[in-house]
């Protein structure tokens, strides 16, 4: 069992400088970005950030920090910050008609309508609504449960297109949580210790960690490890910086990643270049899986794909190079097909015998992540729910679950897309009554965000907090909550709640609130205070009473949060080779957390769930190949969403050093295409296709391949007219995703492959 360990500390947690200023060290989380926990060292003076800089005793970031965090001072201090609670009656959705009350008219009011609302609709009636990666999606799942009783906790992402589809890959097919690139995350000597290898080669497919930094894998520590001769292989249909520096470029069509992964399976296969013992001993199916990329051969895959026969060869060749390792990102997820590219680049990384071996695909234990039963603690360990428990409704589904049964296998929310059609059409029940934290729908997460704003406009009684207006909550609050931001609480970052082994950090406030901010956890515990004044339930009453509650159901952490605070971050340790170790199993035994106790090439977990046991390509329902009528009108295609360093999805906008860096929505368009569509670099163009239009600026750019535009997603101007929503409905990209085109099981959509035609905007 891997156990978190905690570095002495070289540097003091706080420090004080000779002029009186109080230099605190904390990790960063969750204002402009996931609870990533970078170490962050915040430098007060009089209780005001005078000074922000990174944490080189931070053994993980070791003192790097992007321009968001650089700039945290201006968006902690932003004259835009929402720091009271405010109202606004329900006939003035929409308009900028707020008045500012206590925290106590806003919460009587919240409990009050709740009451009503179960009183007079059920329980069901009853939903909770949250976004990514902040303290509010750590809690999201229990505080649906446990303060309101309902298990209709929202994440409206369509298709779950954010990690999931990935986490059920790995799951279901692998037996393991979050599958990670190994970088050494866990070793306080980091790329020194003698037991890590550094990978031969990397295999980054439709991620760019410089810019994201997501879950789990920081970008910087692919230059690190590049710089100890890693060679990289990227697919991805725009050149983005690690691609020019890559040994492969495999610059696909956007959208047909299964077939890629299956002609790289092929030459694998075919030139006989896999790990034979492994795949005797390790794996299940493999005779099966060789048919099934046989029908996959390389050259049918380049025409496929638009990629280069030879490429794939040469990129599958390193693969099988050991070690080599896999760093696979949200265009996995944001594709219908998701699970079959999930599985089959999992399932290359298998055969080439590069799974839990040092400077390979670092596995994880079963996942603690999203409510998941089989991990999940007892009810015994962790009390029944007060919420669920009061009305009994334990064991009921979220909605959707009953036409997406495999979701129940995975995640504790309502199905996005289906949570949709239920507002729409009040079937099977009403919505009355919502609780949104951390979450910018409108501008940022859901497609056909009209469709959602008239929807969520249906629901009686909205309440939510952020940071920041949002066209969201202008769209739909009554009641909004001033929301804190790490400064200014208590709370603790792990990667991907803990389902992959990294670091564990503590969040520690170095300066009171702004106004009258609270943080979420607060917020939850306040509620939860007033609506069951009779609990005594352990963990509720304060923040850092509930983070030990948390820490304490974390496997390998015997840590209270003082214990993290004394500490700042603490590292797992990273154990190799656990299937030989019978350390990936519930029960103990040597082999994978599989049905079969192998890897399932051939997946009876997919099998049961209703969907093809062994990976196969799903040509994208909206491309020229699949709907050449719609090619007439949308020649090119349009993929969304790839990061940019200066916004963290629809935040960040306010933030002027920022806006300086990239000021506008941007698509990038290949200088060929814009010649021939009239388009000069920096002109505003309006990208359209079928289900809507969006304005973007141009840049002209041979970064994207020449028929295809690469575009931001969540914009908005917080500059515009509230009551225009700060002109969303212009400028999100999202205008132009379909509405529930999931694939079979209710996973991924088409966020990177749509069809669309430019134009110069009138
Ligand atoms: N700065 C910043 N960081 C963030 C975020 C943010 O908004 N801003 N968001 C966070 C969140 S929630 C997430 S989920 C992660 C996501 O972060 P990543 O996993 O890095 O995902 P993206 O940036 O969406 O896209 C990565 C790459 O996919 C490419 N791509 C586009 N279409 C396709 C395709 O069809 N196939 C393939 N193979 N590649 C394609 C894009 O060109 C891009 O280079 O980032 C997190 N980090
Ligand atoms: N076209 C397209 N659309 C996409 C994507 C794409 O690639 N392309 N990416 C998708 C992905 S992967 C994701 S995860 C979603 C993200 O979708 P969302 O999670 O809805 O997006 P955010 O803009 O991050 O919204 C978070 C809101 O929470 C607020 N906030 C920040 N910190 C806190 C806090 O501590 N407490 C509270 N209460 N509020 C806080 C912010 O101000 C912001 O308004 O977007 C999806 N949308
Ligand atoms: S990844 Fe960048 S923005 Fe996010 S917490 Fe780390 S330094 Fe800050
Ligand atoms: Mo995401």
């Amino acid at each position: 069992m891997p156990q978190v360990h905690f570095k002495e500390n070289a540097a003091s947690v706080v420090e004080t400088l000779p002029d009186g200023t109080t230099v605190h060290r904390t990790c960063s989380a969750g204002i402009g970005c996931h609870n990533l926990g970078c170490g962050i060292k915040v430098h007060v003076k009089d209780g005001t950030i005078t000074k922000i800089e990174g944490d080189e005793e931070n053994p993980i970031t070791q003192g790097r920090l992007c321009v968001r965090c650089l700039t945290a001072l201006d968006y902690e201090y932003h004259e835009d910050r929402i720091l009271y609670p405010m109202r606004r009656a329900r006939e003035d959705r929409g308009l900028d008609r707020w008045e500012r009350i206590s925290w106590d008219e806003a919460l009587d009011e919240i409990i009050t309508r709740y009451q009503q609302t179960v009183e007079e609709y059920g329980i069901g009636a009853v939903s909770v609504w949250c976004g990514t990666g902040r303290e509010a999606s750590q809690i999201h799942f229990q505080m649906a449960n446990d303060v309101f009783g309902t298990v209709n906790a929202v994440h409206p992402n369509s298709g779950w297109s954010c990690i999931v589809p990935r986490m059920a890959a790995m799951l279901w097919t692998m037996g393991s949580s979050y599958i990670e690139a190994d970088n050494a995350i866990g070793f306080p000597d980091r790329y020194d210790d003698p037991r890590w290898e550094c990978p031969k080669h990397m295999l980054i497919w439709g991620r760019d960690p410089l810019r994201s930094n997501p879950d789990g894998l920081f970008g910087h520590s692919i230059i690190d490890m590049m710089k100890r001769g890693m060679k990289l292989i990227v697919a991805d249909p725009r050149v983005n910086w690690l691609a020019t520096r890559a040994e492969v470029h495999l610059q696909l069509r956007p959208g047909t990643d299964a077939a890629l992964a299956l002609g790289l399976l092929n030459v694998v296969i075919t030139e006989d270049l896999y790990d034979h013992d492994f795949v005797e001993r390790w794996t299940y199916g493999f005779d099966q899986l060789a048919e099934r990329v046989a029908e996959y051969p390389v050259d049918r895959v380049a025409g496929i794909c638009e990629v280069d026969a030879e490429d794939i060869r040469t990129a599958a060749r390193c693969i099988a190079e050991r070690p080599s390792t896999l760093s696979m990102g949200l265009a996995v997820d944001q594709n219908p097909n998701t699970l079959q590219i999930g599985h089959a680049l999992l399932s290359l990384f298998a055969i080439t015998g590069n799974m839990d071996i040092p400077g390979g695909c670092f596995m994880g234990l079963p996942p603690i992540f999203a409510g998941m039963a089989e991990n999940a603690p007892s009810e015994e360990e962790a009390g029944e729910p007060e919420g669920l428990a009061k009305f009994g409704n334990i064991g009921v589904e979220p909605l959707g679950h009953d036409r997406y049964p495999a979701m129940s296998a995975i995640v504790n929310t309502t199905h996005p897309d289906a949570t949709l059609d239920v507002l729409e059409t009040d079937v099977p029940y009403k919505i009355h009554f919502a609780y949104l934290f951390g979450h910018n729908s409108i501008s940022c997460m859901v497609p056909q965000p009209k469709r959602w704003l008239e929807a969520m406009r249906k629901i009686d009684f909205v309440a939510a907090a952020d940071l920041f207006m949002t066209p969201t909550l202008m769209g739909v609050a009554d009641i909004v909550l001033p929301a804190a931001t790490f400064f200014e609480k208590e709370g603790y970052v792990s990667n991907n709640n803990a389902s992959q082994p990294g670091q564990l950090g503590a969040i520690i406030p170095c300066i009171e609130p702004e106004g009258e901010c609270r943080a979420d956890l607060e917020i939850m515990l306040e509620l939860h205070r007033r609506l069951y004044p009779n609990s005594t339930k352990p963990g509720w009453a304060s923040p850092s009473d509930f983070i030990d509650g948390q820490l304490s159901k974390m496997r390998g952490v015997d840590a209270t949060y003082d214990d993290l605070c004394e500490h700042v971050v603490g590292q797992y340790e990273i154990e190799y080779k656990k299937y030989e170790k019978g350390l990936l199993r519930s029960d103990g035994a040597p082999g994978f957390n599989t049905p079969t106790g192998r890897i399932e090439l051939y997946s009876t977990v997919l099998q049961r769930l209703g969907d093809d046991p062994l990976p196969y390509y799903l040509e994208p329902k909206f491309s020229k190949i699949s709907r050449p009528d719609l090619a007439e009108d949308y020649p090119l295609t349009v993929t969304t969403g790839a990061r940019r360093f200066t916004s963290f999805h629809s935040e960040n906008r306010q933030i002027e050093r920022l806006r300086e860096i990239h000021r506008w929505p941007t698509a990038l368009v290949h200088p060929a295409t814009a010649q021939a569509c009239g388009i000069e670099d920096g002109a505003w163009i309006c990208v359209e296709n079928q289900l809507g239009r969006v304005r973007m600026k141009a840049q002209v750019s041979p970064t994207v391949k020449e028929d295809v535009v690469a575009c931001d997603h969540g914009w908005w101007l917080p500059e515009a007219d509230a009551e225009d929503l700060f002109e969303v409905f212009e400028y999100n990209v999202n205008n132009l995703i379909p509405h529930e085109e999931n694939g079979p099981l209710g996973f991924g959509t088409h966020y990177k492959s749509m069809p669309c035609r430019i134009s110069v905007a009138e």
